[in-house]
């Protein structure tokens, strides 16, 4: 046991009755929900930046944490890893994700920074084979080094294009060798501060293209995973192209990849779209491109990402009921893109701020499951269609306008309105969750 975790027991089931602050009391990895192990339901994962590379600033303060493996030097980056797999093996966590720059020390060019991270995930791989925990997916940082300030893929200079590119390879790599089951990309400076200064119609040129080459790449290495966009409105940049799910699969299929590419939606990334997070993932499941979740909360009022853990089980048995409607994760999971509040210094709060969300998120899958297995909503939801399965009606789909005019008149057609029934269906959610 490394000294920072000293004396934290392990967490297990214990119950809802339990008064141990260290225990779950609502997610038991093996009791089996609709099926299935709820750990094959949630597939919960940790996320190393959040959990070990943040350092607690705001815009008004910088670090709070004082974290003994802080610093640029692969003796730290190796006590990092040290920590965060006693972590997951505090917590049981069946996976993990990380960002190049979270797990390296950041070196002079190119090379130095992939010898790097090659040492690093050789290293996170001798953990990985002694531990329950595997990779849900990698991801390179394009943002937080100063040379993405104007975009990575968008950049109007070539030569961040280039750097970009070798990174996203070395990163594909990277996840491939440790069976990474997913690559994500997250744009936070794939977008534009000002409009005075920028070429839309290159920069989304070039971003195609370069979603293309990732394509091509995985395809070319064997990589059985899925490749994920994560959308976002904003923040960091002004305006980002992968502004949300709808705006992600008209870029796809723009590109012709909406068969190759599945999104990441997060629950902060919705609010600030201005959806919810069940909206986002009925829209991908409905158009075929659901992935994969990052769970976390926003405040409602403050406007920007606050990354919180969740905390609200209602809220997030609403997305885990379109999660399992569609048939639950195939490489997606839920991972936990939350980071602590900067005053909450202590190793313990950070065991306990994922104990509570992996808590909520298993009591709202419970509800979801409950509601799905109780039936009388999906049977709502059909009868309100039902009148759309008589052959007259299913052939209005491939008429024409001036054929179905004649058959409003021919019929006498004159509809009449029905009830939505709206505050009956939120009764009966309301007695699940
Ligand atoms: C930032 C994003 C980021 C991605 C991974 O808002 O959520 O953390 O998940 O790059
Ligand atoms: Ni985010
Ligand atoms: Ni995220």
């Amino acid at each position: 046991m490394t000294e920072f975790f000293k004396g934290i027991p392990h967490i297990r089931y214990e119950g809802p009755d339990s008064i141990n602050e260290f225990a779950f009391r609502h997610y038991n990895p093996d009791e089996v929900v609709a099926g299935k192990r709820m750990a094959e339901h949630l597939r919960f994962a940790v996320a190393y930046w959040h959990s070990f590379a943040w350092p607690g600033g705001d815009p008004f303060g910088g670090q709070t944490f004082e974290r003994p493996w802080f610093g640029d030097t692969i003796a730290l980056a190796k006590m990092k890893a040290d920590v965060a797999f006693e972590m997951f093996d505090i917590l049981q966590a069946p996976f993990f994700c990380f960002h190049d720059a979270d797990i390296r020390p950041e070196g002079a060019d190119f090379a130095e920074n992939t010898r790097n991270l090659q040492e690093i995930v050789e290293y996170i791989g001798e953990k990985m084979a002694g531990s329950q925990t595997k990779l849900l997916w990698g991801t390179a940082n394009l943002f937080s080094n100063r040379r993405f300030m104007a975009g990575a893929a968008t950049n109007p200079d070539p030569e961040v294009f280039a750097w970009s590119a070798a990174t996203v390879k070395t990163c594909m790599d990277a996840t491939a060798k440790l069976g990474g089951q997913n690559y994500v990309l997250w744009g936070g400076r794939e977008g534009y501060e000002t409009l005075l200064n920028t070429d839309l119609s290159r920069e989304t040129e070039q971003m195609g293209r370069f979603l293309s080459m990732v394509v091509e790449y995985k395809h070319k290495i064997g990589f059985k995973g899925a490749i994920l966009i994560e959308p976002k409105p904003q923040e960091p940049s002004k305006h980002q192209y992968d502004y949300d799910v709808a705006t992600v699969y008209g870029f796809l299929r723009r590109f012709g990849l909406e068969n190759e590419v599945k999104v990441n939606i997060e629950q902060g990334h919705a609010i600030l779209a201005g959806h919810s997070f069940e909206h986002e993932i009925a829209l991908a499941n409905s158009l075929g491109i659901f992935g994969s979740i990052d769970m976390n909360r926003n405040d409602y009022q403050s406007g920007w990402d606050t990354d919180q853990f969740p905390d609200s089980v209602p809220e997030m048995a609403r997305a885990y009921y379109e999660i399992l409607r569609a048939g639950g994760f195939e490489t997606g999971g839920t991972n936990f893109d939350a980071k602590l509040r900067r005053q909450s210094l202590d190793a313990e709060d950070l065991i306990l701020a994922h104990v509570g969300a992996m808590d909520v998120c298993a009591r709202a899958l419970k509800s979801a499951a409950a509601l799905l297995n109780d039936g009388r909503l999906e049977t709502n939801r059909a009868a309100r269609y039902a009148d759309w399965d008589t052959p007259e009606n299913r052939a209005m789909l491939t008429s024409d306008l001036a054929s179905i005019e004649a058959r409003v008149r021919s019929e006498g057609i004159n509809p009449q309105p029905r009830s939505g029934r709206q505050e009956r269906l939120e009764n009966l959610w309301n007695r699940f969750v």
